[in-house]
């Protein structure tokens, strides 16, 4: 039985680690490039449209959003993060991160497990796979996430995972934990929540 949503709130904005609230509860944050689908996919996951700002146009999410979920039993966090690579200017990757959501990363104490957004029609892209090394290099526990699944035929979408996968293994030995997904089709859901659910027993 994959975890009940009893309620979900919007708590705060901001662009230090040092004012989020407090941390006390396990916490999952959603990152990966602008407009792969990050808030559509916590609005999904909470079941509650509009609760994380979304937008055809990337760049929409610009601060640390925190929400808190089952506030009264078992509470824990959801982090919307902002986008990286939108930069129109910009040719380097590595520098688009923004300094906050580094720091929030490698600070935050309650952290559990980062979910790393890539949109499933797009081969590997330089930036996401930077942004995976860095988190193996700062000891970051991560998921990949594949977005947008709707708009692939079966067929298409199982080839390019295959092929997504085995680039993945030229780096390392084992795969991180994968899920496969659509907001707009709501594919995916259980299979995050029970992953959440189960890792949420870390925190006793
Ligand atoms: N077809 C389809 N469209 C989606 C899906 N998820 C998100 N979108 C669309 O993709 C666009 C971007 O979605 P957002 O959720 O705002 O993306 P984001 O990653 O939060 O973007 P930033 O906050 O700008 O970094 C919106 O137009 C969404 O409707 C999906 O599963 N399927
Ligand atoms: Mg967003």
């Amino acid at each position: 039985m994959p975890l009940h949503i009893h309620d979900a709130r919007f708590l705060v904005s901001n662009t230090s680690y040092l004012k989020c609230p407090e941390a006390q509860y396990p916490e999952y944050a959603f990152i990966g490039r602008s407009n792969v689908g990050k808030s559509s996919l916590i609005n999904m996951l909470v079941n509650k449209q509009g609760l994380a700002k979304t937008s055809a146009k990337p760049g929409k999410t610009q601060l640390i959003n925190h929400f808190i979920i089952n506030e009264k039993n078992k509470p824990w966090y959801l982090v919307d993060l902002p986008g990286y690579g939108y930069a129109k200017t910009s040719k380097s990757s590595a520098h688009q991160w923004s300094k906050f959501t580094i720091d929030y990363l490698v600070r935050r104490k309650n952290l559990l497990c980062v979910f790393l957004l890539v949109d499933s029609r797009h081969e590997p892209q330089k930036i996401d796979l930077e942004f995976m090394i860095w988190m193996v290099q700062n000891q970051l526990a991560f998921c990949l996430v594949f977005t947008k699944t709707d708009k692939l035929k079966k067929t298409q979408l199982k080839s390019f995972l295959a092929a997504y996968k085995k680039q993945l293994l030229e780096l390392w030995e084992e795969l991180p934990p994968i899920f496969i997904t659509s907001s707009e089709k709501k594919i995916g859901r259980d299979e995050i929540l029970s992953f959440i659910e189960d890792t949420n027993k870390i925190i006793p």
